[in-house]
């Protein structure tokens, strides 16, 4: 199991039921044969963080400085029953004097918690702590990134999961998880520092030359070793700035249980393909099919076909006769339930990029032409025909809702790239996609919204406060995808 992540041991044993230790005993299956990820004792909880400059080695036999948690690429794993209050301190040991924040990526978290500077707190100055203390509501699959100079602290390697076990977890072996994304190396291993060129912000974002997985390369050679007969749940997270993956899990038939953090019906993959924005995360059930000694590629459909990792067959006997058939539909959180017929409707439209028809912003209050709102102000995007720099909408929400209100917000791209749209505070459901009704209606915190296409979701605001809506290309954000709506 040598592409687990180190840190995703489970801290209780979730799945490994009473009733399936003896299911699995009945077909053969000793505890000595058990992964070993479930013999290990609980890690202790983390309580702090500590953002620093270090070396990693992303490829064999080189090394580059990244930035990163507690000298970890990803941090660390951070792991809470649903109900749990998390309590971290981040302090702040990055080189430059960079000022940073954290944010909890789709937990709904009081707004004076949410991580984002000029908004909901100042940036954590170096040498500085931040303690952040907040309730996690919901179970699932979350991670904690910076929201200052994003697009830099993300790309340097400042990311890691959070996990939110469920009261009842759905019954597998075990779980893994696997942190996505890419880097940007030079011909000697090391981080090329090119971020913020307007090119990328205006383009399709900074793309990385090296896909990475848990914080390595990522390829043929990243081995997920698996038992025939095993149950695995995959939950799998995006934290590149720009690279959209389109996964292929090529001859294995997994099945999605929940989009960013919330539990859907359980389904095949649409046409076989995980499609994973920046931000996105999923978690898949995987049932290990295969024969021993078989191998299956997991590639990546939108780069050539990169194939990211070998699912591969151990040499050993089944782990069990007959396949699971415990229910894998995860409980659902306790969200408010929006009513599409009682709701508002608010419509939002993008505009701009280095390609499409030119397009016109406001800019303090005047019509200029994209182009001319690149050179003088490094802007590239307006969502509402309205060009701003990074959080300074800070006082002119793009719309303000009062609290409880249900809202309908039907987002039109009238541009040439794909935006993956995250809300702060709030999980919506995906009412429309291109004006085609959902299949199961998921819940989301970041959809991702085709070149010309459209989105439709529907939310309660019933969290108070400003919370940021922008595009996780994190460039975007940065070259003006960045805005609020007001909760009061
Ligand atoms: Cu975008």
């Amino acid at each position: 199991m040598n592409d687990a992540h180190p840190a995703a041991t489970p801290r209780r044993e979730p799945g490994l039921s009473r009733r399936e230790l003896l299911q699995a005993s009945g077909a053969g299956l000793s505890l000595a044969a058990l992964p070993a990820a479930l013999a290990q004792a609980a890690p202790a909880a983390v309580r702090s963080l500590k953002a620093s400059a270090f070396a990693q080695a992303i490829r064999p036999g080189e090394s580059t400085e990244v930035w990163g948690f507690n000298s970890s690429l990803p941090g660390p794993v951070l792991r809470y029953r649903r109900g749990d209050v998390a309590q971290i301190a981040v302090a702040n040991a990055l080189p430059r004097n960079a000022g940073t924040t954290v944010h909890w990526h789709g937990i709904r978290v009081p707004n004076a918690m949410d991580g984002v500077p000029q908004v909901t707190q100042d940036p954590i100055a170096v040498g500085e702590t931040f303690n952040y203390e907040f309730r996690v509501p919901d179970a699932g699959t979350y991670w904690y990134h910076p929201h200052q100079m994003s697009y830099e602290q993300v790309a340097r390697g400042m990311y890691g999961m959070l996990i939110v076990d469920e009261d009842k977890p759905i019954a597998v072996d075990r779980e893994v998880l696997w942190a996505l994304g890419d880097v940007k190396l030079d011909a000697k291993g090391r981080q090329v520092d090119d971020f913020g060129r307007l090119q990328d912000l205006g383009g399709g974002g900074r793309l990385g030359n090296v896909f990475t997985l848990n914080g390595r390369q990522a390829g043929r050679d990243r081995r997920l070793a698996v038992r025939s007969g095993e149950r695995i749940r995959l939950r799998l997270v995006n934290t590149a700035t720009a690279r959209i993956f389109l996964l292929d899990f090529r001859g294995q038939r997994p099945l999605v249980v929940a989009h960013d953090g919330q539990a859907v019906e359980p389904h095949p993959l649409p046409q076989g393909l995980l499609l994973l924005g920046p931000g996105m995360r999923t978690d898949l059930v995987l049932d290990c099919d295969g024969a021993p000694g078989d191998t299956y590629p997991v590639i990546d459909r939108r780069d050539r076909g990169y194939q990211i990792a070998t699912i591969a067959y151990e040499r050993k006997p089944a782990v069990r006769s007959r396949a699971l058939r415990d229910p894998l539909r995860i409980e659902a959180n306790a969200l408010p339930e929006p009513d599409p017929v009682k709701a508002v409707e608010h419509f939002l439209v993008f505009e701009g990029g280095l390609l499409g028809r030119p397009a016109i912003g406001m800019v303090d209050g005047k019509p200029l032409k994209i182009p001319e709102i690149m050179r003088s102000r490094g802007l590239s995007w307006t969502m509402n025909y309205v060009a701003e720099h990074e959080h300074a909408m800070l006082h002119t929400p793009m719309f303000t809702f009062r609290q409880g209100e249900h809202v309908v917000l039907k987002m039109v791209n009238e541009t040439e790239f794909e935006h993956p749209m995250h809300l702060h505070g709030h999980s919506f459901r995906v009412l429309r996609v291109n004006d085609r009704p959902t299949r199961f209606r998921e819940w989301r915190d970041t959809v991702m919204v085709a070149p010309r296409g459209s989105v439709d979701i529907a939310f309660v605001a019933d969290n108070p406060g400003e919370w940021m809506f922008h595009c996780h290309i994190l460039e975007h954000a940065a070259g003006g995808m960045m805005g609020t709506v007001a909760v009061e």
